[in-house]
């Protein structure tokens, strides 16, 4: 358990864990997740991570690929994580609308978008600005994100999340000098967007920050809670 420290803009209760607190604050989307998969089809997520600066997807040291390996060691049906460097946001667009394109006519229709997967982005530093980009482009093509997780989020423009974002979490730190994330991001419709919020994490350097474990869990916890899974079959 450690310590948080929050901006002027944050009014959660910060004594506790980062998991605790922000699953309290998360109080509306775990409500819907308790909703059944339903008639709709099988409950279906899409996990995209953004490693920063020069980093590997593949790199195992970096903590959004951490991250990314806990989430496929669910064994969740229907989960979906793609690890990218951050410069290749756009490639993770036209996976999201190849998985969207159920009849695959190169165009998404309404019901294709009403049945999207849910859809979760995090990235830590310039991974935070193409968690930002991406989330953007979605917007242009009316496809909503469920969650929208910046991790010491370096980048022009990254501040400001775009309306399609239903719920947005920000850490940073102000250990190490001179990367330091932005400390407060905000919504670009408030009605749409709720900023869970800014949370300072204390003593966390630039890189170990994406490695906390509290930020694992609360991206892993809230993954859990949007689609609980049945247990796999053999036949899928
Ligand atoms: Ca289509």
């Amino acid at each position: 358990m450690i310590k948080l420290s929050t901006s002027s803009s944050c009014k959660l209760n910060l004594q506790g864990s980062i998991l605790g607190v922000l699953l309290l604050a998360f109080t509306p989307i775990r409500s819907s997740a308790q909703v059944p998969a339903g008639e709709s089809g099988p409950c279906k997520t899409m996990v995209i991570g953004f490693v920063g600066g020069m980093r590997s997807p593949e790199d195992l040291s970096q903590g959004v690929v951490q991250i990314g390996n806990r989430l496929r060691g669910l064994d969740q049906n229907g989960l979906e994580v793609n690890i990218y460097s951050h410069w290749h946001w756009r490639k993770a667009f036209e996976l999201i609308r190849e998985r969207i394109d159920q009849n695959l006519d190169n165009s998404l229709s309404k019901k294709e978008i009403e049945q999207a997967p849910k859809i979760i982005i995090y990235g830590h530093s310039l991974g935070g600005w193409a968690a930002i980009k991406l989330t953007r482009r979605l917007n242009q093509a009316r496809i909503r994100v469920e969650l929208a997780v910046q991790l010491d989020t370096v980048g022009p423009g990254d501040a400001v999340v775009p309306s399609n974002v239903k719920f947005a979490a920000n850490f940073y730190q102000r250990t190490m000098w001179p990367l330091r994330g932005e400390k407060k991001i905000r919504a670009e419709d408030e009605r749409r967007t709720k900023i869970v919020g800014n949370f300072l994490v204390p003593e966390t350097g630039h890189e170990a920050l994406a490695r906390k474990a509290e930020i694992s869990d609360f991206i892993t916890e809230t993954i859990s809670q949007l689609c609980p899974s049945a247990p796999r079959t053999p036949n899928n």
